[in-house]
């Protein structure tokens, strides 16, 4: 007799966010570790593009595997989010392209569409600076490895610190009222550069909300992942 061992673990629903170009399915298939026949959901929802891929991580104990939805963009606008995608996500990694400064600028949309339509309110957001490789400065930068933006701010050129100020002014001040952190940091491709340790930041982030939540209200045990 054959007896099948089931893991037991979690599944954390994560969208990857950005604008048109921005590096969102590079950013995906790099930290995904494809599952058999899951590339070809395309053909099964053509209506909007999505790209999807699967990595299990350990954390804090818990093996919680963590699913990948890249919805599509369209060029020059903040792309729209199906709400069939986005109700059920427990966090988002939102990227921009360092050298664009419109996608700098269409990040508090997407967390916005984000925490808007996700049927759990302010979840865990993750910012990613993608393409830091074309800075000038990338070899200091790259050395920092810190996702607090005081880090490193300075060492972008002026017009993308500033944006990047607003964006942060608009955005952090209500995740830290979830006692939650704004996950932020330049990132690049190339040698996969912050991409894993980035997964491990928003999954931390979700196991501190779902305390959080629970000892706000006890009662309400557990909704932030479906386990299975
Ligand atoms: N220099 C550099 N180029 C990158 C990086 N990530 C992605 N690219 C390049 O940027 C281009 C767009 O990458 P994609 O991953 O297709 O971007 P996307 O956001 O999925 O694009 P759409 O789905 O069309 O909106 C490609 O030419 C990539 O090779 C990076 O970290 N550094
Ligand atoms: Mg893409």
């Amino acid at each position: 007799m054959t007896v099948a061992l089931i893991s037991r673990g979690y599944l954390a629903k994560t969208l990857i966010l950005g604008s048109k170009n921005v590096g969102k399915t590079t950013f995906r298939r790099r930290l995904s570790i494809q599952l058999e026949g899951y590339e070809s959901i395309k053909d099964i929802v053509n209506d909007f593009d999505v790209g999807f891929g699967s990595r299990t991580f350990f954390v804090r104990g818990k093996t919680i595997t963590v699913q990948f939805w890249e919805l599509a963009s369209h060029e020059g606008q903040v792309p729209h989010l199906p709400e069939m995608y986005m109700e059920a996500a427990h966090m988002a990694f939102i990227l921009c392209d360092v050298t664009n400064i419109k996608s700098i600028e269409s990040i508090p949309y997407l967390v916005t569409d984000f925490w808007a339509y996700n049927g759990r309110g302010i979840q865990p957001i993750m910012i990613l600076l993608n393409k830091a490789d074309l800075l000038e400065n990338w070899n200091q930068i790259k050395k920092l490895a810190s996702f607090d933006y005081r880090d490193w701010i300075d060492f972008l050129p002026e017009m993308q610190a500033e944006c990047l100020i607003d964006v942060i002014t608009k955005i952090e001040p209500v995740l830290n009222r979830m006692g939650l952190n704004l996950g932020f940091t330049p990132c690049s491709a190339l040698k996969n550069h912050a991409i894993i340790t980035s997964a491990r930041f928003l999954l931390k982030e979700l196991l501190n909300l779902t305390e959080y939540q629970n000892r706000r209200n006890p009662l309400e045990i557990g909704d932030q992942f479906d386990q299975f």
